[in-house]
């Protein structure tokens, strides 16, 4: 490691030299940052290596979490943090005459996931490594990450993310460890003269699955874990069958884009074979790691967890069947035993329409070996099943049904352990969306709240803040998050609380600039920042928040003397291209926004931000300067969510239905310190079980909801038209699926309780340390260590900052 700042320097000359031949003041920002990232990559090399031999000569339990999606963010001043060298970069890039903000921004934002699912796998990565826990992870180097969100005239229009323009410094091609992966053509098995039955493939379609690895640095550990990202390619000995480059495209999209287009059978067909090529990669080097071990196969479970996070590596099951089976030539019974005591599940959403089938016939012909095997699981589980359970739970939750592949169920049976990601999610999942499997396997049922990085998102993101937590209960918490509890005590402390004010409206301020710079708007730093960032669906209720938005508008416009708390809302969220309600959703938002910041009757008292390409760097932006966490959901809908915990952990106070892990913020926070209203999820389920929800009549009886709806088709808002019409449409004559007008005047209550406690500063930043204080629980090294002890039985490697500390070395 570097001794000293000089030391650096002279490195990062030599580096930038070495790299370019002309001396690092004349190169580009890109030019400079993949100088230095590659330099601290470098210095990571050795522990690399070094915990990758331990684990193997320890023979120690090693996680793999399959996950389709990884949203790191960017990783310059993450790993540079965790490597404890941060300052000494900073002072060093300074000493060199560079901005490390300029070279910090030149890094591309890794965005190979869609929101909170990737955002959580990344977390885990980086707890995993912070806690020495042997945990890697295993996804798609995609070419193309989600879109580039942009707005022409308010519309969201998609431009394709190559994040691998400037390189990816951070990365490690490793081809000794390629597999090929099979598809299509004709399987069958013929015995063999031993009696092993053998499987034969013709007319396959071959693919090399090319691992490039990445280091998961953990926090003040010199314990370096792997994330494995695997690219489609040609296989060697086959490219001169490919005469044209047309030829090769088949195999070069698999991993050319995050969620193709499903909206077609093409786009279906494409992200099955993406599924399966990620799971039969990954499962092929992790047996092959395995056999380093040299053990009895039957120790497997001992050695290796293999996590499936949601349905989409849910082929991780059939897939390690085959290889037991085919390749290593065990028995069903032993292969399936493994199997079972191997997987483990998340589940991350009740909506039905996003848990995954698959049509049989796409399924068999795309993959004839895996689908034999989920065939027999499936008939299997069938004939066990019926005589315990009867024919009716047989039947739903048998892994075949109605022509298709459920993807859930192949999960469940095939796993020893399911997850939901907080606790209201759990208990629906247990008592609703997965009962009947609740019934058979209540053993396997667990609840894993999800959690967050305080690395990432409290040190990095906000550092006057860290600072000043540093000096009211030391730095113990960085290590042992519950300390933050410590905070209560200054509660009544005003001059902490006036600090706190201070940081708060400093990063306000810093946003307002930023503003001002991408958007050329004029915010009132003084106003309240109301913060609503997610992906866009309509059961997040993004129009709620925009219904709330004109009702205050048309509030100013009666009256433009009115006392309102001036209140800025700041939206960022992306819609699934194919995604249309929700793309009309934000172009109405957008329109509101250009309605409102342009009356001058409005001045300051109301500003809309849509921002642009919401993602983890945009992120990290937005909510230091947060005071208002928008966690309006309908009630059953949202599994868990985290931008709520990573909001609360800034101090801002949150706005929310009791639903996911909402919940648990309540419960630690206390009633006091958040807005609770809207509809509970029992009284959800009722109105929807009954069909006793119209909402047409409250259209009719309630006058102010009935004035604001109006407004989005009199003309009061101009240019959307459309967009207010089919929001009016949704809400007014389809019923409303998602109870906007029921929870609309108790969120408006809500609304301006916060007015009036945000008029008492000194209340208002005492419930902002409280939220900051009781935080603590969703730190995600709380749910690793869960998800270690409870599910995966890992052992850590290390307890951290032991002494071993890359610097200390
Ligand atoms: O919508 C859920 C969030 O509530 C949750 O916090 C997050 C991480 O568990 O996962 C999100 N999610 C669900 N993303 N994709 C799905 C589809 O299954």
């Amino acid at each position: 490691m570097f001794k000293s700042t000089k030391e650096f320097t002279k490195e990062y000359k030599k580096m930038f030299e070495n790299l370019y031949a002309f001396t690092y003041d004349q190169g580009t920002n890109e030019q400079q940052y993949i100088a230095l990232g590659t330099l601290i990559k470098n210095k990571l090399s050795k522990n690399w290596q070094a915990t990758r031999e331990q684990y193997l000569n320890d023979k120690v339990k090693q996680v793999y979490y399959f996950s389709m999606e990884f949203l790191p963010g960017r990783q310059l001043k993450s790993n540079s943090y965790n490597m404890g060298i941060l300052p000494m970069i900073e002072a060093g890039v300074k000493e060199l005459g560079l901005d490390f903000e300029e070279l910090i921004e030149a890094e591309a934002d890794q965005a190979l996931g869609n929101g909170g699912l990737g955002r959580l796998a990344s977390c885990f990565m980086d707890s995993l490594a912070s806690l020495g826990i042997p945990g890697n992870g295993n996804g798609i180097r995609y070419q193309y990450g989600l879109f580039r969100q942009k707005f022409v005239d308010g519309y969201q229009v998609e431009l394709p993310e190559y994040w691998l323009r400037n390189q990816n410094v951070w990365e490690t091609r490793n081809d000794q460890s390629s597999y090929i992966v099979r598809f299509g053509g004709n399987a069958w098995l013929e015995m063999d003269h031993q009696g092993h039955w053998i499987p034969k493939y013709e007319n396959t379609l071959n693919v090399l699955a090319v691992p490039y690895d990445t280091p998961m640095v953990g926090y003040r550990t010199n314990k370096i874990n792997n994330l494995r990202l695997w690219s489609a390619e040609i296989p060697v000995e086959e490219e001169e069958n490919y005469h044209t480059v047309q030829e090769t495209e088949p195999i070069k999209e698999i991993t050319q884009v995050l969620y193709p287009d499903d909206s077609n059978y093409e786009g279906r067909l494409l992200r099955l074979k993406q599924e399966y090529f990620m799971v039969s990669a990954g499962v092929q080097s992790i047996v092959k790691q395995f056999r380093k071990y040299n053990l009895p196969r039957k120790h497997f479970p001992e050695k290796i967890a293999m996590h499936i996070n949601d349905t989409h590596p849910s082929l991780v099951v059939p897939e390690l069947m085959r290889i037991l089976i085919d390749e290593e030539h065990l028995s069903w019974e032993q292969a399936w035993e493994i199997t079972v005591k191997t997987c483990s599940y998340t589940n991350h959403t009740v909506l039905r329409e996003a848990l995954e089938r698959w049509p049989i016939d796409m399924m068999q012909s795309l993959l004839p070996r895996i689908y034999m095997i989920i065939e027999e699981i499936n008939r299997r589980f069938v004939e066990e099943s019926l005589p315990l359970y009867g024919e009716k739970i047989t039947w739903q939750t048998a892994i075949l049904q109605d022509g298709m592949v459920n993807m859930a169920h192949l999960a469940i049976i095939g796993s020893h352990s399911v997850n939901g990601v907080a606790q209201l999610h759990t208990e629906i999942l247990m008592n609703d969306v997965l009962k009947d499997f609740f019934t058979i396997y209540p053993e396997k049922f667990n609840n894993k709240t999800n959690g967050i990085t305080q690395r990432r998102w409290i040190h990095l993101a906000n550092p006057a803040l860290t600072q000043l937590i540093d000096e009211k209960i030391g730095e113990e918490w960085k290590r042992n998050p519950a300390e933050l509890k410590l905070l209560k005590s200054f509660e009544h402390d005003e001059e902490t609380l006036n600090e706190l004010g201070k940081i708060k409206y400093q990063n306000k301020v810093k946003l307002v600039k930023y503003i001002e710079e991408v958007q050329g708007l004029k915010i009132n730093p003084n106003a309240i920042f109301d913060v609503q960032i997610k992906r866009l669906h309509a059961y997040k209720r993004q129009h709620l928040n925009a219904l709330h938005i004109l009702d205050r508008y048309l509030r100013i416009k009666d009256n433009p003397s009115i006392d309102l708390q001036p209140r800025v809302f700041i939206f960022g969220a992306k819609a699934a291209p194919s995604y249309q309600y929700a793309k009309q959703i934000i172009k109405l938002i957008n329109a509101i926004a250009n309605l409102v910041n342009n009356d001058p009757d409005i001045g300051d008292k109301l500003k809309v931000v849509f921002f642009e390409n919401y993602g983890v760097s945009l992120a990290e932006k937005i909510i230091p300067a947060a005071e208002v966490s928008e966690q309006i959901s309908l009630a059953g809908k949202e599994a868990s969510g985290t931008s709520n915990m990573k909001l609360m952990a800034n101090g801002a106070m949150t706005l929310a239905t009791l639903d996911g892990a909402n919940i648990e913020i309540k419960d630690y926070v206390g009633e006091d310190n958040i807005f609770i209203f809207g509809l509970s999820s029992r009284e959800v389920a009722e109105l929807e079980k009954n069909h006793m929800y119209h909402s047409k009549d409250l259209y009719d009886s309630n006058e102010r909801l009935n004035r604001v709806l109006n407004a989005l088709v009199d003309g009061t808002i101009p240019n959307a038209p459309q967009e207010g019409g089919a929001v009016f449409d949704a809400l007014v004559h389809y019923n409303d699926e998602y109870f906007v007008l029921k929870d609309f005047d108790d969120y408006i209550r809500a609304q301006d309780q916060i007015d009036l406690i945000y008029s008492d500063k000194k209340e208002w930043n005492r419930k902002s340390l409280l939220n900051i204080a009781a935080s603590a629980p969703f730190s995600a090294d709380y749910t690793i260590k869960r998800y270690t002890e409870e599910i995966w039985k890992a052992k850590p490697q290390c307890s951290g900052d032991e002494g071993v500390h890359p610097l200390n070395e």
